[in-house]
């Protein structure tokens, strides 16, 4: 084997570790989180307003269908500081949800659930955007995620 051929070999497996590293410090040190699919839930095709699963922390859970072309419900309110559960599931294509300025990144697929926990620490309107092309409509699909102590009180 030629010495170039060992430094490259040795090179790649320095990066694989380096990578992996990343991943591991990732996860453990900075809570970035896959989002997943789940398979305990069924899949459905009526959204569902937040509601609170909890006080200590403070959560809420929401349920979001995407179907062409809107979301189910349009707008999600919660408190700043709660952690929102978000359950995603589709009625008829493959649509995605991405929420701007936040990590937020789901694929909303029929006949299954996926699920990202999320924390909003400040107070705003987050635009949600479907980021799969789902038909003629696509580029009007949008919801938001309304954050505010505010609207939460007026609600109540
Ligand atoms: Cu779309």
């Amino acid at each position: 084997m030629d010495r170039i051929e060992k430094v490259i070999i040795a090179s790649a497996v320095v990066l694989l570790l380096v990578f992996f590293g990343a991943i591991v410090i990732a996860a453990t040190g900075y809570g970035v989180d896959v989002p997943t699919c789940v398979t305990d839930r069924k899949p459905f095709t009526e959204g569902r307003a937040p509601f609170k699963t909890s006080d200590q922390p403070l959560r809420y859970e929401a349920h979001t269908v995407a179907r062409m072309w809107n979301f189910d419900p349009p707008e999600i309110t919660i408190p700043p500081g709660a952690e929102l559960d978000l359950y995603l599931s589709a009625a008829d294509v493959v649509h995605g949800y991405f929420v701007e300025g936040t990590n937020i990144n789901l694929m909303a697929v029929p006949g299954a659930v996926t699920y990202q926990r999320v924390k909003f620490d400040r107070e705003g309107t987050y635009r949600i955007l479907c980021h799969e092309y789902c038909g003629t409509a696509h580029h009007l699909m949008a919801g938001t995620i309304v954050v505010s102590q505010a609207a939460m009180e007026e609600q109540q």
